[in-house]
């Protein structure tokens, strides 16, 4: 029998959550009080009504700190009224799958999740932490609400917590008895499979024989790597245990704390292995690669695509993903789409198939909480961000394994009949930008400026913003302010958009996931026309006629402000 007890406090300054929850080193979530007060901030900003009864969900990717976060994440829960634990197997649960999990309760009876993870961070007692919350239509919270946290949390004086040092079970149901005004109130931990739910939706959203029909060729070979996150329980069900791929080919499934001291952040710089795997720097031409090379981010939201030598960009997988609309059953099974949405710095790839098939496209900022409007107005079906990530009206979150599969339907579709040579993703993607011309990407990272720096940056961007209109005709230059459609709230300050006649484009952002000094994020997108050079390689495009990113050290004079030769990260 516990009782709840009330803890005094002293508020941090900065727990503002960024694009996607609260990220910080672990060191910072180990100062005293670090969790309580931030769980509590969120129950603070709802009424009573919203979460008394109610039920909690609890997941996450594994990562170092979860184990801690868990057990006060029930300890305040119930403190605070909360009516039934549902927590995910062992810790365990995808970002995807918790959203899911979300939808799956009875209407009304579900508070929310807090999910642990930050997600493509790396993990490990001096990396990163980080907890989401998803509200009961299984989205992270809006805009407004996270700076209802952020108030509350910076006035914070006590929290509720039960008065107990138990540390509840992780992989089997048990039940909390309180005393509570004189009586005793009983409330259950419900033990939620970490895949098994997911897989069933899978299998009801996809067409799984269709699929196998693919994996069945002897010339297509299959890899993946989970990067030791949360997407390899995943990958093992459903890639090993129903489409047969040998385990050797599912590579660090295995879910691991730091995962393995590695970024897990799917992109050309941290899936080492799978580049190498694929090739796709074309070190070896003699070496057979494999057809299809997927990966997945510490929580398993995002997805990398790679045919043999080569990476399909996340704009133009949305693309892609979109014209084969309708023979991707997820997306076909409830009729036409009814619109698609893209982040701002996400190529306009994806809007030219819009175009084509009379379908809304809509441009909002970097983060997935800004398609959740959308979403839930019937406005669109699919969205996807340059950041590997896609995903659609299933659920509230982008999908990684969801966005594999799409990728393997449409590949299992085009073979469907054809004994011939394996229809593969660069003959796909040579189709694609045959009939719609090809949106050259990449992007540059320049990691961990300090204030000054970064003001300096912001304050060049805004004077260059007028240079650039006059440099040639036609040339538009703004900052990218989002009024959403369904509430009309209005979110400013979302990048420097620099914008050729064409369509090509240089993009600033400042990253709002980084747990130490500011990034910034520059984004380049050069169109081709579908008569012009579409098997170039990227950088050659990107730099050929004007040099972009020799443009954007320009406008951004970032070199001599941060004392930089070029930027960290590069994909
Ligand atoms: C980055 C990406 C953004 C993505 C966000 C969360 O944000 O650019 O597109 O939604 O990470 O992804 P930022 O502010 O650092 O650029 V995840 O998979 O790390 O939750
Ligand atoms: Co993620």
């Amino acid at each position: 029998m516990s009782k709840i007890k009330i803890v005094e406090t002293k508020p941090y300054q900065d727990q503002k959550m960024g694009t996607s929850g609260l990220r910080k080193k672990v060191k910072i979530y180990q100062q005293q009080n670090y969790i309580e007060n931030f769980i509590q901030s969120v129950f603070n900003s709802y009424k009573p009504e919203d979460y008394k009864g109610k039920s909690l969900i609890i997941g996450g990717d594994g990562r170092f700190y979860n184990d801690v976060a868990i057990q006060l994440c029930i300890k305040i829960g119930v403190a605070n009224g909360i009516g039934k634990i549902i927590l995910a197997e062992n810790g365990l649960m995808s970002t995807p799958a918790v959203s899911l999990l979300i939808r799956s309760q009875p209407k009304n009876e579900c508070y929310g999740a807090f999910i642990l993870t930050a997600s493509h961070n790396p993990g490990g007692p001096n990396d990163d932490m980080g907890i989401k919350f998803n509200g009961d239509n299984g989205a992270a919270i809006p805009e407004g609400k996270n700076l209802q946290i952020f108030e509350e949390s910076k006035k914070i004086e006590k929290y509720y917590i039960l008065d107990t040092e138990e540390k509840y079970p992780l992989d089997k149901p048990s039940e909390i008895s309180i005393e509570e005004d004189g009586k005793i109130r009983k409330i259950p931990i419900e033990i939620e499979s970490t895949t098994k739910r997911y897989v069933e939706e899978m299998q009801k959203l996809f067409d799984f024989d269709l699929i196998k029909t693919l994996f069945e060729r002897k010339d297509f070979e299959f890899v993946f790597d989970a990067l030791n996150g949360i997407s390899g329980p995943y990958a093992l069900a459903i890639f090993n245990k129903i489409f047969n791929v040998p385990l050797q080919n599912l590579d660090k499934c295995h879910p691991l704390p730091d995962f393995g001291g590695i970024h897990p952040d799917p992109n050309l710089v941290h899936a080492k292995d799978l580049d190498a795997k694929m090739d796709v720097f074309k070190k070896d031409l003699s070496k057979k690669v494999p057809d299809f090379g997927a990966a997945c981010d510490g929580d398993a939201d995002r997805n990398i695509i790679f045919g043999p030598r080569m990476l399909v960009s996340p704009s133009d997988s949305l693309a892609v993903i979109t014209n084969n609309a309708e023979i991707i059953k997820s997306l076909s099974m409830k009729g036409p789409l009814k619109g698609v949405a893209r982040s701002m710095p996400t190529s306009g790839a994806v809007d030219r198939v819009a175009k084509k098939k009379n379908l809304n496209c809509y441009e909002v900022p970097t983060g997935w909480k800004f398609f959740g409007n959308l979403l839930d107005d019937g406005r669109i079906s699919l969205c996807g961000e340059e950041s590997f990530g896609t995903g659609s009206d299933h659920i509230r979150e982008k999908d990684g394994v969801w966005a594999i599969l799409c990728w393997l339907s449409i590949l299992a579709q085009k073979n469907k009949d054809n004994k011939g040579k394996l229809i593969g993703i660069p003959e796909i993607m040579a189709e694609h930008w045959k009939c719609y011309g090809r949106d050259y990407y990449c992007r540059y990272d320049y990691e961990d400026l300090n204030n000054e720096q970064a003001a300096k940056v912001k304050e060049n961007l805004n004077k260059s913003l007028e240079t650039f209109t006059k440099m040639k005709e036609g040339n538009e230059a703004k900052i990218f302010e989002y009024n959403d459609p369904v509430d009309h709230s209005v979110s400013k300050n979302q990048g420097w958009i620099y914008k050729y006649k064409d369509g090509s484009r240089i993009i600033f952002r400042f990253s709002g996931t980084s747990s130490t000094g500011a990034t910034v994020r520059i984004y380049f997108e050069k169109h081709v026309e579908p008569d012009g050079n579409l098997l170039a390689d990227v950088a050659d495009i990107i730099k050929g006629g004007e040099n972009f990113p020799e443009l954007a050290v320009k406008l951004s004079d970032i070199h001599n402000v941060a004392g930089r030769t070029g930027p960290t990260v590069m994909t």
